[in-house]
């Protein structure tokens, strides 16, 4: 008998009841959005989780980005990677500014503060890092640079929901951090994201911002955009957030058992080997190296022809799409790193209600693969 497809993630759902619960609130006080009592409990409830103190939530992350940007004025030159989804790059142009993308570091595929520093220029403004697959960037040495050089320091966590540091929230570093809680997330809100400010006043500028610059009913302070979250969406987050600690430790076990089942295959490396306190798993990426019987693209059809979907987060580089690749610094021998893991990654399956079964099929086949 065929098996169902199984596909790079799967989202986890809150106990239809307790939404149910929420939902008949919703119904009689008939607020659906701008900052309801759903949303300001699923604020504070969210930040407890984290240990930060000042959250805005957005309507998705790549939002989250261009209010991130916009809330300090960056119109100049903003180093970031290409290998990041291609809402990094995107959010950047939304905000009026232009990426510079620099390359990555071999180990964590996280931009690198060393190539950062190589394409400062005048114009430089902001550094907009992604904590890829919810791998801490190196946090101090890209802090180093932006102080060195007055810039602007923006995380985009999209993949670092719960992922500590030091015992800290990966979030409470640099100038503002922007989570996303997209379906396809290791926590999610259907579609979703939460910017996280150092400190109240810059919450609620944040807060203004994505309310349209509203202050009053007769006072509007600058531009704002409208990225707010509705009740529904907050009321799906309160209602998944006491799930959460098991999903995480769900997601450690699949990971391990993946390391210790792959570890030994000549041309393979994991890029999130377990064992590190404080992740979140998000993915388990691999990255199909030579010495290994087949190529990256091979392996992707082989376990595509048994319905097992695994993806290539992320190829190709942004720097490679039309938009971007006549920009100087997208230069294909500029960016070495970034194009090597472009060319070899391929993120397995992981998620809560993964089956046994489906694991060691994908096991089987990547140990395998002829
Ligand atoms: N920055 C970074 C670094 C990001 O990775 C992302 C998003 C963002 C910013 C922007 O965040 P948001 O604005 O979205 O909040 C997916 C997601 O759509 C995207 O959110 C995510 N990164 C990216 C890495 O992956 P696709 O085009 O690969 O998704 P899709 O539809 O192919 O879904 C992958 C698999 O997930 C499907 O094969 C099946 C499963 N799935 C998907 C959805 C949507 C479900 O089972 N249920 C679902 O509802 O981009």
């Amino acid at each position: 008998m065929t098996r169902p497809p199984v596909y790079v993630t799967r989202p986890i759902l809150p106990p239809l009841e307790d939404v149910y619960s929420l939902l008949q609130e919703i119904w009689q006080t008939r607020i659906l959005s701008n900052g309801g009592p759903i949303l300001q409990r699923f604020e504070a409830a969210l930040g407890q989780y984290l240990g930060v103190d000042h959250i805005s939530m957005v309507g998705n992350a790549s939002m989250g980005l261009v209010l991130a940007l916009r809330h300090h004025g960056i119109t100049g030159e903003v180093i970031t990677p290409a290998f990041s989804f291609v809402a990094t790059s995107h959010a950047i142009r939304w905000a009026g500014a232009e990426p510079v993308f620099a390359d990555i570091d071999p180990v964590t595929l996280n931009l690198d503060p060393v190539e950062v520093e190589k394409r400062i220029t005048s114009r430089t403004q902001a550094i907009l890092a992604v904590h890829c697959y919810g791998t801490p960037c190196d946090t101090a040495g890209l802090q180093r640079v932006a102080d060195r050089h007055g810039l602007r320091l923006i995380y985009d966590a999209a993949h670092a929901f719960g992922v500590r540091e030091n015992g800290r929230s990966i979030c409470t570093s640099g100038d503002l951090s922007v989570l996303s809680f997209h379906a396809t997330k290791v926590f999610n809100t259907f579609e979703g994201g939460a910017i996280i400010s150092p400190d109240r006043e810059t919450k609620l500028a944040i807060d203004r911002l994505g309310n349209y610059g509203i202050v009053d009913e007769t006072t509007v302070l600058e531009t704002g955009l409208n990225t707010k979250m509705s009740e529904l969406n907050a009321a799906v987050g309160l209602a998944l957030l006491p799930q959460m600690d098991s999903a995480i430790a769900t997601r450690a076990r699949l990971a391990n058992h993946y390391s210790d089942a792959l570890g030994d295959v000549p041309g393979l490396r994991a890029v999130c080997p377990p064992g590190r306190a404080g992740h979140n798993y998000y993915h388990f990426p691999i990255l199909v190296g030579d010495g290994y019987p087949i190529s990256r693209d091979a392996l992707y059809e082989r376990l595509r022809q048994d319905g097992l979907f695994a993806r290539r987060y992320f190829y190709p580089l942004i720097s490679d799409l039309p938009m971007y690749r006549d920009l100087p610094s997208a230069a294909p021998s500029m960016l070495p790193v970034a194009r090597r893991a472009a060319n070899q990654v391929l993120c397995l399956p992981i998620f809560p209600d993964l089956d046994p079964v489906d694991q060691e099929r994908i096991i089987g086949i990547v140990r395998q693969p002829c």
